[in-house]
């Protein structure tokens, strides 16, 4: 079943839950616990999954957690929300720490840090718990699996090929990504870097910039402000993060560079409509958010039931998701990457 589209599922109902509880946890920095029963669990529950997003004032992650939520709440486990403000490297330790201390069964963790989060791991696997990376790997030695929602390198090939479509393949563009730790964004960074050096097609393209704005708006408009005054040829931006695109495209449309510059990148729908609808965007890409954090609960289920190890072939069941193999590295795929425009952004509501 293809759960892309907001009608497509009733299970948005359970997101919609999801956000509340985490907007309330902003407040505080800290966790959560959704249904009812901690820890491993009594009454009903099979245990607890305790999902820890690089920072959770982040509206990608609240679409994320909504879909792990229906996804632990799909396999009878409960489901805990926990971590810091700031997608700092390692803010996120004492929040593994603390889940296994609960006795947490599963931790699903989006990494800050690809090892700054190992020994706290280490010590949480040591204690029983199944690992499942997503959005954002760990070292694969600190994990058992991760979910990656798209191919890495599929992620850095959509957003060259829009923004060389929009600068008419040739010119000077820039990079605003989010922190200069996170796997995620190194990865598609890597891959992009790459494609330029090697594809005929980019070869009039020229990277001229790499900035970070940490995942946080304020820091992100900044960062663009500096770009567009450090290089006044610049032809256009790639933001690989739904904080940085639309930070970026903020500070574009009441500016004179509106229209002028190319911005795209990873963006929300709901928080690029009204840019791409005054035509400060005119193409993005992302995924459906959700899915991600639904076929992480899943992969927690099958690694505790012992149905998978991670290893390279095993399959496991994602509910309405259907079957999904994991591949290489402990690497599971959940889909393709979308683009978004003009044309098709009202009917996407995340
Ligand atoms: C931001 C985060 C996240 C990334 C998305 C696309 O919200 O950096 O890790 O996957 O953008």
């Amino acid at each position: 079943m293809k759960l892309f589209s907001t009608s497509s599922r009733g299970g948005r109902i359970g997101s919609i839950a999801a956000i509340a509880t985490v907007v309330a946890l902003a407040a505080t920095g800290c966790a959560a616990t959704n249904g009812g029963d901690s820890g491993d669990g009594g009454g009903d529950s099979a245990g607890t999954i305790a999902f820890l997003p690089k920072q959770l004032n982040n509206p990608y992650t609240d679409v994320v957690l909504g879909g792990g939520e229906e996804g632990a709440a799909a396999i009878g486990y409960d489901s805990e929300v926990l971590g810091p403000l700031e997608a700092s490297a390692s803010a996120q330790i004492p929040f593994i720490e603390q889940a296994t201390q609960q006795g947490t069964k599963v931790i699903v963790i989006a990494a800050n840090d690809p090892d700054a989060v190992g020994p706290a791991l280490q010590t949480a696997r040591e204690a029983g718990a199944k690992i499942v990376a997503f959005d954002s790997d760990t070292n694969p030695d600190y994990r058992d699996i991760f979910i990656s929602q798209v191919v890495a390198k599929d992620v850095a090939l959509i957003q060259l090929e829009i923004i060389s479509e929009q600068i008419g393949g040739s010119g000077e563009i820039a990079i605003l990504s989010a922190t200069a730790t996170a796997t995620n964004q190194n990865e598609w960074i890597k891959f992009m870097e790459e494609e330029l050096e090697s594809n005929p097609d980019y070869a009039d393209i020229k990277l001229v910039a790499k900035v970070y704005g940490d995942d946080d708006a304020d820091k992100s408009f900044q960062e663009t402000q500096g770009l567009l005054s450090s290089y006044p040829d610049l032809a256009g931006i790639i933001s690989p993060t739904t904080v940085g695109i639309a930070a970026a495209a903020k500070y574009l449309s009441t500016s004179d560079y509106k229209g002028k510059v190319a911005l795209t990148g990873l963006g929300l729908p709901n928080e690029m409509r009204e840019f791409v609808k005054d035509g400060t965007v005119q193409e993005f890409a992302l995924w459906d958010p959700a899915q991600l954090g639904y076929v992480a609960a899943f992969a927690g289920k099958a690694l505790v039931d012992g149905t998978i190890t991670g290893a390279e072939g095993d399959t496991f069941d994602a509910g309405d998701m259907g079957e999904i193999t994991v591949g290489a590295n402990g690497v599971a795929i959940v889909g393709p990457p979308t683009r978004f425009n003009a044309d098709n952004i009202d009917e996407y509501d995340f």
